[in-house]
C-alpha cells in the first residue's frame, strides 16, 4: 500500500515512520521547506524517544520519502495542526488547504484519513462537502475517516502500536476501509464508528482529564486556605477503589487538553458550563502560582528561576506552556525571571546565570534533569526555596525552604491569595 502523509509534526512524522517501519511504501509531505530539507538530511525536528533512530532506518532503507510535492498513493493521513481562533473554536484552515493539496490527485478506491482533532462534525460538515464538490461520492468512490491520534507524547512509538483506535467512517464502508490501513501497524483493538462519534470521543477523552485536573487544583487552593495537604488528600482519596483524582500543578498546557474542550465549548456554549469552569480553573493556575510567590516572599522577590519551559516533563513541547503563564505574571510585577530549560534550546541558558542570586527557584516542568539541583546552584542564590509545583524534587540542603503545592499553606497567609 502506498501512503501519504500530509503534515510531519509530532503526529504525522511518527506515523509515517510506523507505516514505513512495518513496509508500506511512505511519502511524507510538509508545506515547511526547513523541515523537508531537515527531514532528507536525516535528522528529525522534533524530540520524541526512538524517534530518530527508526525515521533514519526507514530513510536508508527507501520506504519514507520526504517530499515537498505531493503524488499519487492509495491513502492520504492529514494529521496538521487544528489551533483554535481567537475565540477559541477550530480553526479548519490547514486541514482545509491540506484536502485541497491531496484532491488534485485523488483517484477512485481512495481512502482519506482526517486524524488532526476537530470540532464535533467537521468530517461531515467540512471535509465531505469538499470531496464531494470535487465530484467524489464518498462512501462509493472514495473513503473518508476521521481516526483521532491518542498517543502521549513521550511515548509516541509504543503507543502507536499498542493503544486502541477510534476508526470513525463517514459511511460502515469508509470505517472498513480505515480498518484495513491500521491494520498494518496497530496492535490495539480496532474500534470501528461513525465519524462524528469519533470526534467527540477524541474531545471528551480529554476533557474528561482536563476537567479532573482542574478538580485538583481547585482542591489545591481550597486546601490552602483551609490548612490542609491537599497533596496528602489525593494519595488518601485514591486509595478509594473506583477515584482517581488527577495531580494538581501550575496549569494545564500542551495542545490537546488546553484546546480541545474550547473545541466543544464553542460549538454548543449552552450546554457546557462545568467544561467552561474547568477551563477557567487551570487557567487560573499560573496566576495562583505567582501569588503564591508573592505570598511566600511577602512580594520582596526580585528574581525568580523558572525550571522547565515546555508543559511538560522530558519534552520539548512549549505550546500553551503554563511555566512561561507565569514567567508573564512574574515579570508584570517586575520580577526579573529566567527561564531554564535543558530541553527548550532557546530556554536552555547557562544555570549559573540564572540561579545566581535568585530569590525563589520554582519547579514548572517534571524533567527528570530537575529531580535533583546542583548544590553550587542552590548555594548562589540569595534566598534558597524551591517551589516545587510538580512535587518531583528529591534533593535536600539544610538551608532549604522546599515548598509544594500540598504545603503551601504553611508559607503563606491565604488572605495574599484572594485577588
Ligand atoms: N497535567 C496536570 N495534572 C495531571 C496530569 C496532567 O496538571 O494529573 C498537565 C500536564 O502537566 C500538562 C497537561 O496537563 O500540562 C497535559 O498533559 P497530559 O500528559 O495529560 O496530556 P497531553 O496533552 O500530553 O496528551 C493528551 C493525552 N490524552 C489523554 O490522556 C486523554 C494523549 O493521549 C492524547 O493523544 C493527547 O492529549 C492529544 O493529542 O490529544
Amino acid at each position: 500500500m502506498k501512503i501519504a502523509t500530509i503534515g510531519l509534526g509530532y503526529i504525522g512524522l511518527p506515523t509515517a515512520v510506523m507505516f514505513a517501519k512495518h513496509g508500506q511504501e511512505v511519502i511524507g509531505f510538509d508545506t515547511n521547506k526547513d523541515v523537508i530539507a531537515s527531514l532528507q538530511s536525516g535528522r528529525i525536528h522534533i524530540e520524541e524517544p526512538g524517534l530518530q533512530d527508526a525515521f533514519q532506518d526507514v530513510l536508508a532503507r527507501g520506504l519514507l520519502r520526504p517530499v515537498s510535492q505531493l503524488e499519487r498513493a492509495q491513502t492520504f493521513i492529514i494529521a496538521v495542526p487544528t489551533p483554535h481562533t481567537e475565540d477559541h473554536s477550530c480553526d479548519t484552515s490547514y486541514i482545509r488547504q491540506a484536502l485541497e493539496a491531496v484532491i488534485p490527485f485523488l483517484e477512485t478506491g481512495n481512502t482519506i484519513i482526517l486524524e488532526s482533532t476537530v470540532a464535533p462534525k467537521t468530517t461531515t460538515c467540512v471535509i465531505q462537502p469538499m470531496l464531494e464538490g470535487a465530484g467524489f461520492t464518498v462512501g462509493e468512490d472514495v473513503y473518508l475517516v476521521h481516526c483521532p491520534e491518542r498517543v502521549l507524547p513521550g511515548q509516541i512509538m509504543m503507543e502507536l502500536v499498542h493503544n486502541n483506535r477510534i476508526i470513525g467512517g463517514v459511511t460502515p464502508a469508509c470505517a472498513i476501509a480505515g480498518k484495513a490501513v491500521y491494520q498494518a501497524f496497530v496492535k490495539g483493538e480496532m474500534l470501528l464508528t461513525d465519524a462524528s462519534t469519533a470526534e467527540l470521543s477524541k474531545l471528551m477523552e480529554n476533557t474528561f482529564r482536563d476537567t479532573n485536573i482542574a478538580l485538583a487544583n481547585e482542591l489545591a487552593k481550597l486546601s490552602t486556605e483551609l490548612g490542609i495537604n491537599s497533596l496528602k488528600v489525593i494519595e488518601m482519596a485514591n486509595k478509594h477503589p473506583r477515584v482517581n483524582i488527577h495531580t494538581p500543578g501550575p496549569g494545564v498546557g500542551g495542545h490537546c487538553l488546553a484546546v480541545d474542550p474550547y473545541f466543544i465549548t464553542t460549538a454548543v456554549p449552552e450546554q457546557t458550563p462545568l467544561i467552561q469552569t474547568a477551563r477557567e480553573v487551570n487557567s487560573s493556575m499560573p496566576k495562583f502560582i505567582a501569588d503564591s510567590v508573592d505570598a511566600i516572599t511577602n512580594s520582596m522577590a526580585k528574581k525568580v528561576v523558572i525550571l522547565g519551559a515546555s508543559y511538560k516533563g522530558n519534552v520539548d513541547d512549549i505550546r500553551e506552556s503554563p511555566a512561561l503563564k507565569i514567567a508573564e505574571h512574574l515579570q508584570q510585577r517586575n520580577i526579573e525571571v529566567h527561564v531554564y530549560d535543558p530541553h527548550v534550546a532557546c530556554y536552555n541558558v547557562n544555570p549559573e546565570k540564572a540561579f545566581a542570586s535568585a530569590d525563589m527557584a520554582i519547579i514548572a516542568t517534571e524533567h527528570d534533569d530537575f529531580k535533583q539541583v546542583d548544590t553550587s546552584l542552590l548555594t548562589s542564590m540569595a534566598h534558597m526555596r524551591i517551589f516545587d509545583t510538580k512535587n518531583i524534587f528529591e534533593g535536600d540542603h539544610e538551608q532549604l525552604m522546599y515548598i509544594t503545592l500540598g504545603t503551601l499553606y504553611r508559607y503563606t497567609n491565604h488572605s495574599q491569595l484572594q485577588s
